[in-house]
């Protein structure tokens, strides 16, 4: 009997351990796709609810190159606190459960994420099996030229960027405690840049453009080669699951390869703290999987029969 169209579309979903177990032991390819759930057990903040804003600002209207633009002090002082949280945080069991995962399957495992912390990179996770789709919070690009350098982890990334709360909060002093006037203050081209760009970081190849976070901000285009990898992996063969890890699978193209994954013959199985908005992965099938709790503590006990508990490594790996 088909559930009644109101049943919440998880519920015919397996929350069955065991089960999982025995598909993961006869599954040949998995791809995973990560979202900031699987860093908020390290401490960084989410993209929805409380960690979604900053200062008063809607972290989604601070990172797009229009905010940049109007603004660029602004954006820097959101993606410096960023950096300079990740810096301070560290890997949990999640990450190095993915990351023993993919050392045990080899090709048989891709993690598409669309973190910039940097933290699975900070595991043994093998680096051809890691998809950055949305880049690093960790290299730096000209607004204006071609220019890249990565890798810096400056902190702060420039003397006038330091990021303080007290130095920040004399910053935006004039910044509203309303975020919605801060919206509108922020389209008002009169309102005042929070630092003068002339005392910004500049790129050293043209020396007029600013340097800029190298994320891929909204409405930008994502890296065309990570995408054509992720492409030919799956295009390789049929895919027999997918793991759906602290996201809420609503930003695209990112929240597309879940569907990819099903039509590739792929089982879904989400792990979220949330079991309603699971945007793309919603309509679970009941040979699906939902299994609600913190990643960093489900991932090791779902990933267990697959981790090689011997040579399994918790050391994390010390940036470059
Ligand atoms: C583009 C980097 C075009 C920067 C990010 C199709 C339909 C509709 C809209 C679009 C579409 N195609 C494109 C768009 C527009 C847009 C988009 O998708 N908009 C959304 C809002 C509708 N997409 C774009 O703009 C993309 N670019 O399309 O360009 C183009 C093409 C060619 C040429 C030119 C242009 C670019 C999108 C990338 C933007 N950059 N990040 C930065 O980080 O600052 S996106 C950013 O937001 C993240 O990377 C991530 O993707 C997203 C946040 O989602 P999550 O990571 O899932 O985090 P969230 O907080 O939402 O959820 C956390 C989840 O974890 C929750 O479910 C929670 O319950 C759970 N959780 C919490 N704690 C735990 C937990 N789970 C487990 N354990 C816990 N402990």
């Amino acid at each position: 009997m088909r559930p009644p169209r109101s049943m919440p579309n998880h519920a015919i979903a397996s929350t069955s351990i065991d089960e999982f177990h025995e598909v993961l032991r006869t599954s040949k390819r998995i791809v995973a796709l990560c979202g900031a759930g699987l860093s908020a057990a390290s401490g960084l903040d989410t993209f929805r609810g409380a960690g979604g804003m900053w200062r008063n600002y809607q972290a989604t209207s601070l990172a797009t190159p229009e905010a940049f633009e109007k603004d660029p002090g602004l954006v820097w002082l959101f993606y410096g606190y960023r950096r300079h949280k990740a810096l301070q945080a560290k890997p949990n069991m999640g990450h190095f459960a993915l990351a023993e995962l993919a050392k045990k399957k080899g090709d048989g495992f891709m993690c598409i994420t669309q973190n910039v912390d940097g933290l699975s990179q900070r595991t043994p996770h093998p680096r051809s099996q890691l998809k950055l789709i949305h880049d690093t919070l960790f290299d730096l690009k000209c607004f204006s030229c071609d220019y890249r350098e990565i890798d810096n982890f400056n902190d702060p990334v420039h003397p006038s960027l330091t990021i303080d709360d007290e130095s920040v909060t004399a910053r935006l002093a004039g910044a509203s405690t309303n975020p919605f006037h801060n919206r509108i203050a922020f389209l008002d081209p009169a309102t005042p840049q929070t630092i003068d760009p002339a005392e910004l970081p500049h790129c050293p190849k043209c020396t007029h453009g600013l340097l800029r976070p190298g994320v891929v901000w909204f409405g930008e285009s994502l890296p065309q080669d990570t995408l054509k990898e992720i492409d030919d992996w799956f295009d390789q063969d049929r895919v027999d699951l997918i793991l759906v890890i602290g996201t809420s699978a609503a930003v695209y193209p990112a929240a597309g390869y879940v569907q990819i994954a099903k039509r590739h013959g792929a089982r879904v199985a989400v792990v979220n703290m949330d079991k309603d908005s699971l945007g793309s992965a919603s309509n679970l099938r009941k040979t699906d999987f939902l299994f609600q709790g913190d990643a960093a503590e489900l991932l090791p006990q779902m990933l267990g029969p697959i981790r090689d508990r011997r040579k399994a490594s918790v050391k994390e790996v010390k940036f470059k």
